[in-house]
């Protein structure tokens, strides 16, 4: 302890949540406290947080911080020294693989971890333990825009621009898309644009639309194909575009034929006047662009409903053309660069597919191992955490970085499959539900205790920076699997707990494929220079805009594909009269692991509840504030009423971060998207009643 009191610490990073990435500049030390302000010269947020931002610092001193691994002993978890931890986890993890193969033992990451952490967890799943079985929660997040994209473009980067382009739009065009709630820093960019916002609910983003379009749940698809018929017969497509950058229109412009928007209208609830509108006011704009998010993508069609937006956009040639374009709003922290190096069923670094001759051979020359030793494709993430516990499924599973209990689909049927496992292995820095049910709970470090990399929504590479030293009894991600991975038997360097170190083999297995992190390094990304991927040479400057002379398939040229609507999986029933949709507030975060446990987001958002319009309360017996149960095919969930005229008359929303009786994934349908493997998050058939529990009596929120 120095005398003296010496200059407060800060260090430059990144807001440790969403996708947008704000640049933070942080302050302070443990005992002062550490404050967060938003990072000067950040163009990506320029001057804003959002609530969660601001108040991040608190979880690095949370009353409940795992700090010692825990062992479950007779039925409790118990404290364990970090050997004992990982002597236990590697011997049961040797015995069940011995009993019964490589496939036996699981991984889940997810999208919220640095490029170094996803990378060498991929790494250590298909060569320390062998196993193909691997996903993570990204699968939950932009599985389907992804796809759509790959397909359309032939590579999937999130925003093929910088964000800062959207100033100079004259129209925007946000399906399924909140971020006045869920991205709140972005909306400064929006300032200048007029908004069509198509969400069934009149969101914050909604009320600022000049143009809201309000379908019913899981109809989008329809919208889309109907917004394309009137840009087809009204002349508004763009020719020369067309016929210079893509192949495929004639079709497409088929298929949407018999789409005209008075039959949109019978199937979206959108007046055919709206859609029509909608569609004038995008063709007409010099600077348009098309953005999706969730709204659009979590259903068991996701894929082919951002096909259709794709399709729409091309025709009205936006992608590539400088003001204007198609974008995806990807949802966590690493969202991109969680996708991009190998934590997915079917991928390899660099973006790489699994099941490709060429790729596997120049990972496994990177990774020092034989082609035929790499693991085939697995199961997605709902296949996999459906399968645990069963004669044919995993036994083991260890979890880095995501809450499923909580936010999987159906969560009744994760809980008993989790239950079913032998062994539960969870790293977290917090005792989420997950990790409350684990086996074996690793306490590992926090963001603003270390080092690494993370690719914003817009594929730029950011720096992560630590400000403080990690508590006592911590230890990073990184070490966690080096020191498994030595258990089984792998050299301790083919794992290094240096981030740089990690990142330089990610530089080198990513050389070639489609995400090209070959020229990023920490030296350019801390001298400031905004680096986009592909950027496969240290002299190149980065892709900030992609798409502006070719799209990324072997001829240059985008893809229109014809896809066509089809209900959700779910119909609505005497029993079930009533769409509920689920999603996002602005002070909770997810699963709420982190944001429950911070007191101003808890007094901002506090508990779940069901909105609904006040008819449709009324027909149910319910009144504003009172207890309702929400019910589905698959389970019930309490929330308070919350009355709002804005809603649909056959439309609830729930919002998703709540646990116990307020978990909104006790009735979600885990019916999954054939070409994601997205499950339908964002429509359940369900009937709302009043519940005979009084709030208070209700157990608290975390
Ligand atoms: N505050 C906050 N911000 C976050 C997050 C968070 O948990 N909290 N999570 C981050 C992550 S991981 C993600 S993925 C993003 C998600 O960001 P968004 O996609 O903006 O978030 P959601 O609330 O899931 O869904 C957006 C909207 O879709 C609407 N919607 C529901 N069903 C339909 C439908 O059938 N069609 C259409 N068109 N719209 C529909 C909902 O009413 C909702 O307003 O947010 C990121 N930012
Ligand atoms: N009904 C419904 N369900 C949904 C959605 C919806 O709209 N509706 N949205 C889906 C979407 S888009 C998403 S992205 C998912 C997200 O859902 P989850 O995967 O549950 O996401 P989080 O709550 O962020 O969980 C992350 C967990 O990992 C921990 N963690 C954070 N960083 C690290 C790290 O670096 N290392 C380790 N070891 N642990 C870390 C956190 O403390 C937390 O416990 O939810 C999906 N579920
Ligand atoms: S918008 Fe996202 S990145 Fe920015 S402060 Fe809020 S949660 Fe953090
Ligand atoms: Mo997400």
């Amino acid at each position: 302890m120095s005398e003296l009191p010496g200059p407060i610490p800060e260090t430059d990073t990144h807001c440790p949540y969403c996708a947008l990435q704000c640049g933070t500049r942080l302050y302070g030390d443990r005992e002062l406290g550490v404050k967060a302000q938003p990072l000067a010269g950040f163009p990506v947020n320029a001057g804003r947080l959002c609530q969660k931002g601001w108040t991040a610092p608190e979880l690095l001193n949370t009353a409940d911080r795992l700090t010692r691994p825990l062992v479950r002993h007779r039925g409790r978890l118990v404290q364990a020294s970090w050997e004992q931890a990982l002597d236990t986890v590697a011997g049961r993890l040797r015995a069940l693989r011995s009993e019964s193969g490589p496939d036996a033992v699981a991984v889940f990451g997810g999208g919220g971890l640095t490029n170094e952490k996803a990378y060498l967890l991929g790494k250590f799943a298909r060569v320390a333990l062998g196993t193909s079985q691997i996903d993570y929660n990204g699968r939950w997040c932009m599985s389907s825009a992804a796809a759509a994209g790959n397909a359309a473009f032939g590579i999937d980067r999130g925003l093929p621009f910088p964000v800062t382009d959207l100033r100079d739009a004259q129209v925007v065009l946000l399906a399924g898309a909140n971020p006045g709630e869920t991205m709140p820093p972005l909306m400064q960019h929006l300032e200048q644009a007029e908004l069509i916002v198509c969400d069934p609910r009149r969101t914050p983003t909604a009320q600022r639309a000049a143009l809201h379009l309000q379908p019913s749940p899981g109809t989008d698809l329809a919208l889309a194909l109907g917004l394309l018929h009137v840009v087809v017969t009204e002349g508004m497509a763009d020719g020369s575009y067309i016929r210079e950058r893509t192949h495929g229109f004639s079709e497409v412009a088929d298929s949407v034929r018999a789409w005209w928007p008075e039959r949109t209208e019978q199937v979206t609830g959108v007046p055919a006047r709206s859609i029509r509108r909608a569609a004038r006011m995008l063709a007409g704009a010099d600077r348009a662009y098309v953005l999706t998010g969730r709204g659009v993508e979590q259903h068991s069609k996701g894929t082919d409903t951002a096909q259709a937006f794709i399709n729409l956009a091309l025709a009205l040639g936006l992608p590539g053309r400088p003001g204007g374009g198609y974008g995806c709003l990807t949802g966590q922290g690493n969202g991109q660069g969680g996708r991009e190096h190998g934590q997915k069923a079917d991928q390899l670094p660099g973006y790489r597919s699994i099941a490709d001759r060429h790729a596997r051979a120049h990972i496994a020359r990177v990774w020092g191992v034989m082609p035929e030793e790499l693991p085939g494709p697995g199961r997605s993430a709902f296949e996999l955490l459906d399968s645990l516990g069963t004669p044919e499924g995993p036994r083991a599973l260890l979890v880095f970085g995501s809450n499923p209990v909580v936010s999987a689909p159906h969560s009744r049927r994760i809980a008993e499959r989790l239950a079913a496992l032998d062994l539960l292995v969870v790293a977290d820095f917090v005792p989420s539900e997950t990790a409350r049910l684990a086996d074996v709970v690793l306490p590992v470090t926090q963001w603003a205790e270390e080092e690494g990399t993370l690719t914003n929504l817009e594929g730029r590479v950011l720096r992560r920076r630590a400000l403080l030293t990690p508590p006592p009894g911590v230890r990073s991600d990184l070490e966690v699997l080096q020191e498994l991975a030595v258990r089984f038997g792998q050299p301790a360097d083919r794992y290094p707990t240096d981030p740089r170190q990690v990142f330089q083999e990610l530089r080198a297995a990513s050389k070639g494929g489609r995400a090209d992190y070959a020229g990023i390094t920490y030296e350019r990304l801390d001298a400031g220079e905004a680096l986009h991927w592909p950027c496969p040479s240290t002299d190149h400057p980065g892709t900030p805009r992609l798409f502006v002379e070719r799209f990324a398939h072997a001829d240059g040229r985008a893809r229109f594909l014809p896809v066509d609507h089809r209900d959700p999986a779910e119909d609505l029933s005497d029993a079930f009269p009533l769409y509920a949709t689920t999603g996002r507030v602005l002070a909770q975060y997810q699963s709420g692991a982190q944001t429950r446990r911070i007191r101003e987001l808890n007094e901002a958002a506090p508990e779940a509840f069901v909105q609904v319009h006040p008819d449709t309360a009324a027909r149910h017996g319910l009144t504003d504030g009172a207890p309702a149960r929400v019910v589905s095919a698959r389970g019930s969930m309490i929330a308070s009423v919350r009355l709002d005229p804005t809603m649909r008359l056959d439309t609830v929303f729930v919002p998703f971060h709540y646990v116990k009786e307020g978990r909104a994934n006790n009735l979600t349908n885990p019916e999954l998207d054939p070409r994601s493997g997205m499950p339908e998050f964002k429509v359940s058939a369900v009937r709302i009643e009043p519940a005979e529990v009084e709030p208070a009596e209700r157990e608290p929120a975390s």
